[in-house]
C-alpha cells in the first residue's frame, strides 16, 4: 500500500513543568510514524537548513521516504503542557507554504493532508483525487505574535475528502461544509468523541490510561483510522483506531503487540446516537 502524507515537519519545544524537550514533530511526523509498519510512506514537507539531520535520518531508517522542499525557516512550535491534555501553543517560526505545483496527484492508496500552520491551501485540497484524509488543525489556526488561536474557516474544500478529523474546538470553526465527507471524526481529548458516518452519528469512548503527554494523539488517530477504514467497515475501523492510538500513546513507538491491540479493540465502546 502507498501512502502520501503532506504537511510541515516541525521542530517542537515541549515544556512540561520544568522539563524541556526538543524533538521532531508535526502532524505528518506522527501520521507517518504510525503508518510506517503497514504502508510505503512518503512525506512531502518543507523545512529550513537548520532542521536537525538526525531527525530526518530517524524517519529514513524507518523506511519513510521524504521529499524535502527547501524553505528559509522551519516551522517551530512551543507546546507548553498544563496537564496531559491541555496545552498552550506558540508558533516561533514558519516554513513556506506549499504551492499547487509542488504536490503530485498520482496514484496513492491513501493521501493524508495534515498541515499545522496554514501551509496547505484549499486550492491544493480541491486538486487532489483519491482516498483523501484531512486533519483540520492546520487550516483553522490563526497566529498573532506567535500566539496560536482559531479562526472561522470556509470549509467547502473539505467536501473533496473521504475522512476528516478535527477536535471539538476546531470543528466549531468550520463554516459551510455543504458536502459532508464520508466520515467526520470529532475528538475531545480523553473524553468521549463523536463520529459522523454517512450522516449517522456515533459516540466513541477513548481508552482511559495515564500518559505523560498527548502530542500526536490526533495525528495518529487520523492515520490509523485512514488505514483501517481502507479495509474494514466503519465500526470495526473506529474500534481498532481507538485501541491502536492508545497503545501508540502509551508506548510511543509504532511497534507494539498488534495482536493485543486488535484484541483490545473488541472492548472499545462505539454506539450509534
Ligand atoms: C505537534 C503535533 C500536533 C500539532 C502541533 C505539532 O508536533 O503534530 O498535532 O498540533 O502543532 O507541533
Amino acid at each position: 500500500m502507498k501512502c502520501l502524507i503532506v504537511g510541515h515537519l516541525t521542530h517542537d519545544i515541549i515544556l512540561r513543568g520544568n522539563v524541556r524537550i526538543e524533538r521532531i514533530g508535526g502532524g505528518v511526523y506522527y501520521s507517518a510514524l504510525v503508518l510506517s509498519p503497514f504502508c510505503d510512506v512518503e512525506i512531502i514537507t518543507k523545512v529550513g537548513k537548520d532542521f536537525p539531520k538526525e531527525w530526518l535520518r530517524e524517519l529514513k531508517e524507518r523506511g519513510i521516504w521524504i521529499t524535502l522542499l527547501p524553505s528559509k525557516y522551519t516551522t517551530t512550535y512551543e507546546l507548553r503542557y498544563l496537564d496531559e491534555n491541555t496545552r498552550i501553543l506558540r508558533l516561533l517560526s514558519k516554513a513556506d507554504s506549499f504551492r499547487v505545483s509542488e504536490i503530485p496527484t498520482d496514484n496513492w492508496d491513501i493521501i493524508l493532508l495534515n498541515p499545522v500552520a496554514n501551509e496547505i491551501s484549499g486550492e491544493i485540497v480541491k486538486k487532489m483525487r483519491g482516498f483523501i484524509s484531512i486533519d483540520v488543525q492546520g487550516f483553522v489556526r490563526s497566529f498573532e505574535n506567535g500566539k496560536v488561536g482559531l479562526k472561522k474557516t470556509n470549509a467547502s474544500f473539505l467536501s473533496n475528502a473521504k475522512i476528516v478529523h478535527a477536535d471539538v474546538n476546531e470543528f466549531e470553526m468550520l463554516d459551510e461544509i455543504d458536502n459532508k465527507p464520508e466520515v467526520m471524526l470529532i475528538s475531545n481529548g480523553a473524553d468521549r468523541g463523536e463520529a459522523v458516518y454517512r450522516g449517522e452519528r456515533y459516540h466513541f469512548e477513548p481508552i482511559k490510561m495515564s500518559v505523560a503527554e498527548t502530542t500526536g494523539a490526533g495525528d495518529s488517530f487520523l492515520a490509523y483510522f485512514s488505514y483501517f477504514y481502507k479495509q474494514y467497515p466503519f465500526m470495526k475501523a473506529l474500534k481498532m483506531t481507538v485501541s491502536f492510538t492508545a497503545f501508540f500513546l502509551k508506548y510511543r513507538t509504532p511497534f507494539f503487540d498488534f495482536d493485543e491491540a486488535r484484541e483490545n479493540a473488541k472492548n472499545v465502546k462505539v454506539e450509534k446516537i
